[in-house]
């Protein structure tokens, strides 16, 4: 049966579920030959791999130190060497809600119980102090208010993203201290979605004069122009988010704060074959009413050479020209003026139409002039600027020699990618003017009050084939939010540790220091070399590897690879990087003629992202980057997204975090689809088994003086001079030869490490059988 209640010993008397299960290792070859004994007629079911990788359940039929013979669910036999053999558990334990549940913890245990439940539509299980979360793919009825209500008013108490959403309320409001709900997984796992959830949650509270509707609004908004359909994902989240929901003081929401993080420029001038640039474009183009096209010069999304490069228009199921309408609505909700909505979309226009742009090469050194077309006209005009000066700041520069000016021709190379770089410059400055009039909107009606929950949706671990800059700062950000995780969980344990007054120094603990020193060590760390070598005019990513290799091969979460690559042992595992491209993504220059350029619009939007890039620069070149040339010097992209992230870090660390972590079942976004090496490989990665190495690596069992005195008392073999259970009990770990750093006695309790018990649970199991057995003789000779 089914059952939140089900407890982790299989129905049998056993005291070990005070706090969790007892989670016993995996069974040594002696022990299997042990519990033969007592297999009797039901036989041992076990765990063993198919050579698929699979996991198949099934039941011991012979077995030796060395070899034992399976027979398959299909019947088939399997022999196989004992030490292949994993414990399964009873299936009484079949679905539990939480994992802590199982009496065995190992890997295909916990694969099993997932699949189990996700079976029947349960998608969220808990892993101790874990929400794992499995993407249905299809609509699965757990949502909306009666669910709502019943988390509310704890009708229903299974694992859900609303229970947690409920429990951060209840802390925040006991504690009177600020939360967060901390969601990670791969691309494609559902954060966003889960977030989205969750924010559900926090708005039913309510909060008056509509705060909880603008909340809700702002995701189609920043979904519009923040998230693509990737190979991965069709609604792929491009940036890493926090979101900040205030309360009043009376629990209602009174305000909130969004805060994003690094924003996937390039995918506005480049995208893979199959993939699509950001929503919105696409958005626009089919949604856009006769008289805005007319404004903006729209045409269709194939004739845009930014979106057509990558052979992808359209997404099965998705209505751009619906989603087009309800973004428009969602902008009134925030307060977003029609006359900025309009500038918004002439912004988009113009990057789709400086797309357009080319170049005529005019020499034989191929320095080029900009083609006087529709394309270039559109541009000036959409952003209000003089074509004149546009065609000069895309086919020339200007530089700063000694005390002389300068002015050089661009090459066909140079001039595109002066005019990416200000396509994708526009599109980012839009993306963070939007963020900000978002804010400004949901500020208003804010008191504080100092309380708040924060909901953050980043981007997970990513491991592909090619791994370049993004993976590294993506995975950066992952080593850091798994420090806090690891961090977070292990004082739990500490504390209850505390409390009974037990060495908790002894506690094993592997962290992924050495992974972030290597990140972060100065000068001799990957982000320091990265900066150093950005700022060298001759450092290309060859030097860049080369010096990588040079300084950090003592590390051993690094090592070199051939060529322009290089590895880092991350938590999840190992991934390759492949510098191309790393110090110009790094440096993610705009000119100094294109800045002026912005500065030079009529348009007012342009002129706020050229400000806010000279405010930047000077304030720069003030301290750490000194300008050289006309270039425009200021934080590298690494710097400042360490700035974030340490601020990020600093806001978390004052918060009592709640952790969901994403499973994505498959690749191939289906319902009802159970991969289990994929499962398996992420459940790695995001740390879940970790909880359950944590918790092992700790002392996961534990169990009063009282009741460990009263279960194996009687195997004493003499008399102790007092029955007070302490000295019991310490008279049975002796008799017992269980090493000192085995356990560990707490005023109240003894804590012990995993498997300890097992032994102990033997003796004590074939004691009993012994004296059944003799009791059952006794009564059979006097019937
Ligand atoms: V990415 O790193 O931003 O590429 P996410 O955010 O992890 O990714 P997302 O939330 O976008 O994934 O989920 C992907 C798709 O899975 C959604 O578009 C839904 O179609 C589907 N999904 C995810 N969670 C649920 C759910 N709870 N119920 C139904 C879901 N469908
Ligand atoms: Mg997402």
């Amino acid at each position: 049966s089914l059952t939140s209640t089900a407890t982790a010993d299989g129905g049998d008397d056993s005291p070990y579920s005070e706090r969790t299960a007892t989670p016993r290792d995996d069974i040594s070859p002696a022990r299997w030959s042990d519990l033969k004994a007592y297999s009797g007629k039901n036989k041992i079911k076990a765990w063993c791999q198919l050579p698929n990788g699979d996991w198949a359940l099934g039941k011991v039929l012979l077995t030796s130190e060395e070899e034992s013979v399976i027979s398959l669910p299909d019947g088939k036999r399997l022999k196989l060497i004992t030490e292949a053999l994993l414990h399964a558990n009873p299936s009484i334990l079949d679905g539990v809600d939480d994992l802590m549940q199982l009496s065995y913890l190992n890997e295909p245990s916990v694969l099993y119980n997932l699949q189990y439940r996700y079976a029947r539509d349960m998608i969220y299980t808990k892993a101790g102090p874990v929400l794992v979360a499995i993407n249905p793919f299809k609509d699965v009825h757990l949502y909306g208010s009666d669910f709502i209500d019943a988390y509310r008013h704890k009708v229903m108490e299974h694992p859900h993203v609303y229970a947690i959403a409920d429990t951060a309320i209840r802390e925040m409001t006991r504690d009177e201290i600020n939360q967060s709900i901390i969601i990670s997984g791969e691309s494609g796992a559902g954060k966003t979605e889960t977030a989205k959830i969750a924010m559900q949650y926090l708005a039913a509270l309510g909060g008056g004069s509509g705060i909880e509707n603008e909340i809700l609004q702002t995701n189609p908004i920043l979904e519009a122009f923040g998230n693509a359909k990737t190979l991965r994902n069709d609604n792929s989240s491009r940036f890493g988010k926090l979101i900040d929901i205030h309360f009043s003081s009376v629990g209602k929401i009174s305000g909130a704060n969004i805060q994003t993080f690094l924003l996937e420029k390039s995918r506005v001038v480049q995208c893979a074959e199959g993939e699509r640039s950001y929503h919105i474009f696409y958005q626009l183009c089919a949604g856009a009413p006769s008289t805005l096209r007319e404004k903006l010069n729209l045409k269709s999304v194939d004739e845009y050479r930014y979106l057509k490069q990558s052979n992808c228009f359209l997404i099965s199921g998705v209505d751009d020209a619906a989603r087009f309408r309800a973004v428009l609505a969602a902008m009134n909700v925030v307060h977003i003026s029609k006359s900025d909505q309009n500038i918004v979309f002439a912004m988009l226009a113009a990057v789709l139409w400086l797309g357009n742009i080319s170049f005529a090469i005019v020499d034989n050194e191929n320095h080029v002039e900009v083609v006087e077309d529709e394309g270039a006209y559109s541009v000036a005009k959409l952003i209000g600027c003089d074509i004149k000066d546009l065609k000069l700041t895309l086919s020339t520069r200007n530089m700063r020699v000694g005390n002389d000016n300068i002015v050089q021709k661009l090459t066909l190379s140079q001039a595109i990618g002066t005019r990416d770089a200000l396509a994708k410059s526009l599109y980012a400055g839009l993306f963070e003017w939007l963020v900000e009039q978002i804010n400004k909107s949901l500020e208003v009606g804010k008191r504080l009050t100092g309380r708040s929950i924060s909901i953050l949706d980043i981007y997970g671990f990513e491991s592909f084939e090619k791994n370049s800059f993004e993976q590294f700062c993506i995975n950066y950000a992952n080593e850091r939010l798994q420090q806090h995780f690891n961090r977070h969980l292990f004082k739990l344990e500490q504390e209850e540790y505390i409390q009974d007054g037990i060495d908790w120094t002894k506690v094993d603990f592997e962290d992924n220091q050495d992974c972030l020193h290597l990140f972060e060590k100065r000068p001799l760390g990957l982000l320091s070399l990265l900066d150093e070598e950005s700022t060298f005019p001759n450092g290309n990513d060859l030097t860049f590897a080369n010096k990588l290799k040079q300084h950090l091969s003592s590390n051993s979460c690094f090592k070199g690879e051939r060529g322009k690559a290089f590895s880092v042992t991350h938590f999840a595992g190992e991934v390759v990087y492949d510098t191309s491209g790393f110090l110009e993504k790094n440096r993610d220059l705009l000119h100094m003629d294109s800045i002026q350029l912005l500065a030079s619009c009529t348009c007012h939007l342009p002129q706020i992202f050229a400000s806010k890039m000279l405010m930047h620069s000077e304030k720069v070149m003030g301290n750490v980057y000194r300008s050289s040339g006309a270039d425009n010097q200021k934080l590298s992209v690494a710097t400042k997204f360490k700035g974030q992230l340490f601020q990020l870090m600093q806001r978390l660390e004052t918060t009592t975090p709640h952790f969901i972590r994403c499973i994505k079942p498959n690749n191939l976004q289906l319902p009802a689809t159970y991969e289990q090496g994929l499962v398996l490989n992420q459940l790695r990665c995001c740390g879940v088994l970790e909880v359950v190495r944590i918790s092992r690596s700790g002392y996961p069992t534990r169990i009063s003086h009282q009741k460990f005195a009263r279960r194996y008392g009687f195997l004493l073999l003499e008399n102790v001079a007092s029955q007070d259970p302490l000295t019991v009990s310490v008279a049975i770990l002796h008799q017992f030869n269980i090493l000192p750093e085995m356990y560990q006695v707490g005023y109240t309790k003894l804590f012990f490490r995993t498997g300890q018990i097992a032994e102990l649970e033997d003796t004590r199991n074939r004691t009993l059988h012994g004296i059944l057995r003799v009791q059952s003789c006794f009564r059979g000779h006097q019937a």
